[in-house]
């Protein structure tokens, strides 16, 4: 391999990336080969790829590959906590980064997702979607050194970064959308141009409106690259879909990819992995040639990078989310499911739905993992499968607008405080913003300044996290929620912030309270202090660590709550939820389980939103 040897040298780095192709390399040929075999310069296209994983090998820092030899568990491991945050709205700047360390390392947390820190376009970026540069950060944030600093650093105290690679569009500003306005053809091709609307209006007859607040269909009109063009845009229309049919964007992405692993992150998260290819008369989403394309990104990330794994986010049709997360593709993705199906029990205080989704669509293939989380920078779309509210007599359509009637306090007596995100009243479809303590009934409870409404609500939101702290995956949890922030309505004010009620999620951190949080005063230290503990007792219990304790549904006898066991070799663990407002008794034989915690909970009887936490050795 000479380019290997001009670039690399001879000696341990450049025998080690030639090992992993010799045994990686088949399956990115194979990918490769599936998506571009057709291409009469398919040859010359895959050299260019290769040139890309030997520069990238070539930059990559020595202390990194000493780490990719020494590959970890932590992806199984019980100790394994993700925290996510804006830089801007935590710390401020990169640089301020040690400022956080001691409520990161007192919460348990082992991974922080800082949002994207790239250049972006001003004032619309889609809070840092809509990349314009990742070899450049926001200048607000400080420099990209800083960055890699600040990953250090925090990589020194047990904590490895996740940072995003925006798989499917850039800005409108980036270089390469620049040189395409400007007439370059061979940047023109990175994405998808049409001339006149005849392409844009056949693919919109079968595409879904994913932001149909925004323009009111997939396209943008850019009349700089000739009157009457458009842009494929699914989301904003500041950001342009890329057009992976072009192998040179494939070979350039993958370059940033691995620019972004080179930077020191443990994981990278692949946002919007189900829009990479298009095809005319279909949805355009989750389409073979899009896992393929995750298959190509994931074998360069083993073959440069192999310490660093792929988180995929894709946000639809829980057969079509768990497709993306393969030992050869995403080895993690996020669990929507998990996640809307939490907030719909709490709502209907009826936990079929969710018991479907703990009970028959956890399945991953070994060596992969959940993320599993409450709330996160986005909102919270409805993602049950039809067919699963069906099969409980459910319609679904009519659960969904109950369930966006419930989250924003229209439905009469409901508890939640939020708001409705991309409605689009053509379809009835609309998700919910709002942060979790809005939602779970806290800002409600505050405004009355009723002392049961706010033990209550606190009661939700511990219930709300032992359940997904001990169901399934890795935990995430959006930083802020731990210690209660309420929504965030300044947004509205903020430019062009008051377009995207997503803002209302994502206040800045409230160091202050979390000063009185850490000193167990107040809701904020009640809800502090809870998540804490959950955390803390959860790193101790072996049958929540490992690959082998997917959760298994136990009776409760009422529908109000929900119970299920998971084990290791060694012991077995037992988690009891209710999910109702009244106290229900459980039919559950609690023999030879110790409880390891258990608030509220007393004999046969459960508390209204009360959770219990039980271990049993398995040798006895
Ligand atoms: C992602 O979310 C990001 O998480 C969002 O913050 C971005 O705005 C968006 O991509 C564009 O970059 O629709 O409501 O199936 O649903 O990617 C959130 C995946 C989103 C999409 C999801 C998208």
């Amino acid at each position: 391999m000479p380019y290997v040897e001009t670039r690399l040298g001879s000696g341990r780095r450049a025998d080690e990336l030639v090992a992993r192709i010799r045994t990686r390399g088949v399956d990115l040929f194979d990918a490769y080969f599936a998506v571009y075999g057709w291409k009469w310069d398919f040859a010359y296209e895959f050299q260019s790829l290769l040139e890309v994983l030997v520069d990238s090998s070539s930059d990559r820092p020595k202390r990194l590959r000493q780490r990719d030899r020494s590959p970890t568990d932590w992806m199984f491991s019980s100790e394994s906590v993700i925290a996510m945050t804006y830089t801007e709205r935590f710390v401020g700047q990169f640089r301020e980064m040690d400022r956080a360390l001691p409520h990161l390392r007192s919460l348990g947390v082992s991974h922080l997702h800082l949002m994207p820190p790239y250049a972006v376009p001003q004032p619309d970026n889609d809070g840092g979607y809509s990349v314009e540069d990742y070899h450049r950060t926001r200048t607000d944030l400080g420099t990209i050194e800083e960055l890699r600093d600040a990953i250090e650093l925090l990589a020194d105290h047990g904590i490895d970064v996740i940072l995003d690679f925006v798989t499917n569009h850039t800005a409108n500003t980036h270089t390469w959308a620049k040189a395409a306005i400007s007439g370059d053809q061979f940047y023109e091709s990175f994405y998808h141009v049409f001339k006149d609307r005849t392409q844009p209006d056949e693919y919109s007859r079968t595409l879904r409106d994913i932001f149909p607040d925004n323009s009111g269909d997939a396209f943008v009109s850019v009349p700089e690259m000739g009157g009457g063009s458009w842009v494929w845009s699914t989301f904003y229309d500041h950001q342009w879909d890329l057009n992976y049919r072009n192998p040179a964007v494939t070979a350039a992405m993958v370059g940033e990819m691995l620019h972004i692993a080179n930077l020191g992150v443990g994981v990278v998260r692949a946002d919007a992995t189900p829009f990479l290819w298009k095809e005319l008369g279909t949805s355009c989403e989750n389409l073979d040639q899009a896992h393929t394309l995750i298959k190509i990104f994931s074998a360069c990330l083993d073959l440069v990078a192999p310490s660093v794994r792929l988180l995929s986010e894709a946000i639809v049709h829980p057969d079509d989310v768990v497709r993306f997360i393969r030992p050869d593709e995403a080895q993690l993705g996020y669990n929507p499911l998990v996640m809307s199906s939490i907030w719909e029990a709490l709502a209907t205080s009826d936990v079929r739905l969710l018991e479907t989704a703990v009970g028959e669509r956890m399945h991953l293939p070994e060596g992969c993992q959940w993320v599993t989380y409450l709330r996160c920078h986005d909102d919270i779309g409805w993602g049950f499968a039809d067919e699963d509210a069906l099969r409980l007599g459910i319609d679904p359509a009519e659960h969904r607008r109950f369930l966006n009637q419930f989250y924003t306090g229209e439905f009469a007596d409901s508890f939640a405080r939020g708001l409705r995100f991309q409605d689009n009243p053509q379809t009835g479809d609309a998700r919910i913003s709002g942060t979790l303590a809005s939602l779970a009934g806290l800002d409600h409870a505050l405004a009355l300044a009723d002392t049961d409404l706010t033990a209550t609500a606190i009661n939700r939101i511990l219930l709300l996290h032992a359940f997904m702290l001990s169901v399934i995956g890795i935990p995430l949890l959006y930083l802020g929620d731990e210690i209660g922030q309420l929504n965030d309505l300044t947004y509205m004010t903020k430019g062009s912030l008051a377009r995207d009620n997503r803002w209302t999620h994502r206040p800045p951190f409230a160091w202050e309270t979390l000063a009185y949080g850490n000193d167990g005063t107040g809701p904020p230290g009640e809800i502090l202090g809870g998540i804490r503990s959950l955390i803390a007792v959860r790193a101790s219990i072996a049958a929540l660590h490992g690959q082998s304790s997917r959760p298994t549904l136990v009776d409760t006898g009422t529908d109000e709550s929900i119970a299920f066991v998971r084990s290791s070799d060694t012991q077995e663990f037992l988690g009891v939820f209710n999910f109702s407002e009244h106290v229900v008794s459980r039919g559950l034989d609690m023999n030879g389980w110790q409880s390891v915690i258990a608030p509220r909970l007393a004999g046969r009887r459960l508390a209204p939103y009360a959770y219990g936490w039980y271990v049993r050795d398995r040798r006895s």
